[in-house]
């Protein structure tokens, strides 16, 4: 039955689709999700697609969420974008993947511009995670507490939380968080952990850290911002989750997208792209808590790619005009061999996380970085294969 829907993929209009959706229930993952947008209601075709709980069985807000549109002014809370992207996503049944608390990035300038002690930062934190976890309480499956905290060489990004608290606004954060919607998957969120181990093992410190101090981290979300003809394997993907899954948490990948550059694409970049979009589901297939997939948009027409890397693009499953394109039918085609393959996910009573492969430790993955300076003398080994920071 699943092959007969997917024969109708690559010529079919909108309406015969394989539904990823349904497929990824039935490969055992928790749901195959999509970044939402409110201004997604003006292009019609995709936002009927989008509405669909068989396409898609999650939303994230892209920005609705975040510090600038939630608390624009101390102690002044604004949440109409985000509601109603939520009470969207709650009467189609799907997921909310809630986006995002304390980030460097889109904070209004009186938090970042601000003059801050140990006690004043961590009263905003407080006063910022419980309101706006507060207001969503129950609502969210999952939240990204703390976002993008390290820099691409494992050392801790700048930003006004470190500034003032130093490493231990890790923990303080998801304690509060904690507190104020106790039923929420608790996520570290980051791009690039795929790319640069010692961006991975920065992750790994930042969970350490957070399970010392007592409190709880039940995820690590990887962005997943590819780029096609560097995307590692499937196994090393799967050797990363890994990494985290050891450590007794659930992953996901929460932004996936991987764009094309040169422009414009051909057949061979297309074909190229369609393969790594397997590697990268397949990837989370592998790793029994690996909960779902989020594609960051999934029309080229919608993505933030292009305004933000000059020259790449066509980053999507579907085109410009959303249509599929092969990237579309070899995950579709991935999911549906894999139905029935995993048991389907449990959420009160995840999986046990599998031991991570020794055989694929490598030289570069095995310094742990414990200061900024080695940070910095470590990245010249690995950054040379890697590529450069990308979101
Ligand atoms: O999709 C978001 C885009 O509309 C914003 O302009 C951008 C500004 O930072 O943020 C985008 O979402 C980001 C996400 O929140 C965190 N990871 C990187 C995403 C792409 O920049």
């Amino acid at each position: 039955m699943k092959f007969a829907i997917l024969t109708g993929i690559v010529a079919g209009p909108l309406v015969v689709l394989a539904q990823l959706n349904a497929l990824a229930k039935d490969a055992g993952l928790l749901y195959f999700g999509t970044a939402v947008s409110p201004s997604d209601s003006s292009d019609s075709a995709y936002y009927k697609y989008e509405n669909d709980v068989k396409n898609f069985g999650q939303y994230t807000p892209d920005n609705a969420q975040k510090w600038d549109a939630t608390e624009p002014s101390k102690g002044r809370f604004s949440y109409g974008q985000a509601d109603s992207i939520v009470s969207r996503a709650l009467s189609n049944k799907m997921l909310m993947r809630c986006h995002t608390l304390v980030w460097y990035s889109q904070l209004p300038s009186w938090v970042s511009s601000g003059s801050w002690t140990k006690d004043s930062m961590t009263s905003v934190m407080e006063s910022h995670i419980s309101n706006v976890m507060g207001h969503f309480k129950g609502k969210c499956y999952a939240w990204d507490v703390v976002n993008e905290a390290l820099e691409d060489n494992g050392s801790y990004r700048q930003n006004p939380f470190l500034k003032a608290l130093g490493d231990s606004y890790f923990a303080v954060a998801f304690k509060f968080a904690a507190a104020a919607d106790p039923a929420a998957k608790l996520y570290y969120n980051d791009y690039n952990l795929e790319y640069f181990p010692v961006k991975a093992d920065g992750a790994v410190r930042i969970v350490k850290l957070v399970q010392a101090a007592g409190v709880p981290i039940h995820g690590v979300g990887l962005q997943a911002h590819m780029t096609v003809g560097r995307t590692p394997s499937r196994e090393n993907l799967t050797w990363t989750l890994n990494k985290y899954t050891a450590l007794g948490l659930d992953v996901a990948y929460t932004e996936l997208d991987i764009r094309i550059k040169p422009l414009p694409s051909n057949a061979s970049s297309i074909e190229a792209q369609a393969k790594e979009y397997v590697a990268m589901v397949g990837s989370c297939l592998d790793v029994p808590r690996c909960v779902g997939i989020t594609v960051w948009g999934f029309s080229d027409a919608h993505s933030w790619i292009p305004q933000t890397f000059s020259g790449a693009g066509d980053s999507c499953l579907f085109d410009k005009s959303t249509k599929p394109k092969p990237a579309f039918s070899s995950v579709s085609s991935l999911l549906a061999s894999a139905s029935g393959k995993r048991p389907p996910w449990n959420t009160a009573s995840p999986p046990t996380g599998a031991p991570v492969p020794t055989t694929m430790i490598t030289a570069t993955t095995s310094a742990a970085v414990t200061s900024t300076a080695a940070a910095t003398s470590t990245v010249a080994a690995t950054s040379a294969a890697a590529t450069k920071s990308t979101a």
